[in-house]
């Protein structure tokens, strides 16, 4: 990647997005190209095809998704399907017909089998049944990482697809009701705290184990992916490690400074045990994740807090 070259970051006012074009922007690119979901609808396909007709990117990240928690996942599975496939089926094709250089596509490390052995390698995909409450959005994202493999096979795209683990950071979603589990989380403490509520309900067991990696370092790793890493298949991007969920919300408490209790809805699902990703290839290339889960959770909570103002 040269640093005029033209980049299209799609998703650029949502978290990952927001982080890519940030990264971007220190390491000296500048000539991008964005549009904002009112200004293209990404899942219209004609729209999509003169945007990328008049504009020509030569790199895309795809970071454009219906995305959001274990709830609204199992709530909205029409959307969560038919807004992913549309969406990336949009984009990859027609940044072929339009010869793109190179394209990243984000996935989600729910693509694995639920049950898979832990660490999850990249060679699980498709070797057993997906944890039902994110099926759709699973296998939206399972057909984007074929649909990149097979425009590579059929007509030599660079097309790569990575994988991240669960994320947060700046710019997440604190509704309540969507949101993943570390933004509800801060968002629950900090209002038990400033309204002096008795306890902070967590669902289900809060024996779910989960692996969390900052924003900030998912977009320094797609860059340095973009750079480096170009074939078929895809990339595991993750912390190396996992917190179980009560272990989490205790961290979370513990940052927020909130005295009360924590008690569980057993009503709300667990999702998937345990979803921890074997880092060894992003390892073995030269790439490693540099912000700590405490410190990364003061850094977003204070976020949180400027975000209230
Ligand atoms: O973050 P989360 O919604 O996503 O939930 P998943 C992780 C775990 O935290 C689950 C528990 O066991 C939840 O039951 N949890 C506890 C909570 N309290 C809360 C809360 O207040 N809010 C939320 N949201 N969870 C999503 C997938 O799964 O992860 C997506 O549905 C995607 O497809 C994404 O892959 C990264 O890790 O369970």
């Amino acid at each position: 990647m040269n640093k005029t070259d033209k980049i299209y970051v799609a998703g650029h006012r949502g978290m990952v997005g927001s982080a890519i074009l940030k990264r971007l922007q220190a390491d000296g690119f500048h000539n991008f190209v964005l549009r904002t979901s009112t200004e293209l609808d990404l899942r219209n396909q004609a729209e999509v095809n003169n945007f990328f007709e008049s504009e020509k990117p030569d790199y895309v990240f795809l970071a454009a998704a219906k995305v959001g928690g274990i709830l609204a996942n199992d709530t909205y599975r029409a959307e969560f399907l038919y807004d992913n496939l549309m969406i990336q089926g949009n984009v990859i094709h027609a940044a072929y017909l339009n010869k793109v250089e190179k394209l990243m596509f984000l996935g989600s490390s729910c693509i694995y089998p639920k049950l898979a052995p832990q660490p999850l390698r990249e060679e699980y995909l498709l070797s057993g049944k997906l944890e039902p409450t994110n099926e759709p959005y699973a296998i939206a994202k399972i057909a984007g990482i074929k649909m990149c493999d097979a425009y590579r096979s059929q007509y030599g795209c660079r097309f790569v697809s990575v994988m991240p683990t669960n994320l947060y950071g700046n710019n997440d979603n604190y509704d309540l009701h969507d949101s993943h589990v570390l933004a509800a989380l801060i968002r629950k403490f900090h209002e038990a705290k400033i309204f002096k509520r008795h306890e902070v309900v967590v669902w289900g067991t809060g024996n779910p184990r989960r692996e969390f990696l900052h924003a900030d370092d998912l977009a320094e790793a797609c860059c340095f992916l973009m750079k480096f890493y170009d074939e078929p298949g895809m990339i595991n991007i993750g912390a190396g490690e996992d917190v179980g969920i009560n272990e989490l919300a205790m961290l979370i408490q513990d940052i927020v400074g909130y005295e009360g209790k924590i008690t569980h809805d057993l009503s709300k699902p667990d999702g998937t045990p345990r979803k921890l990703l074997d880092v060894s290839k992003l390892r073995n290339l030269g790439w490693s994740p540099k912000i700590p889960l405490a410190e990364g959770i003061r850094r977003t909570y204070s976020d949180y807090i400027t975000s209230l103002s």
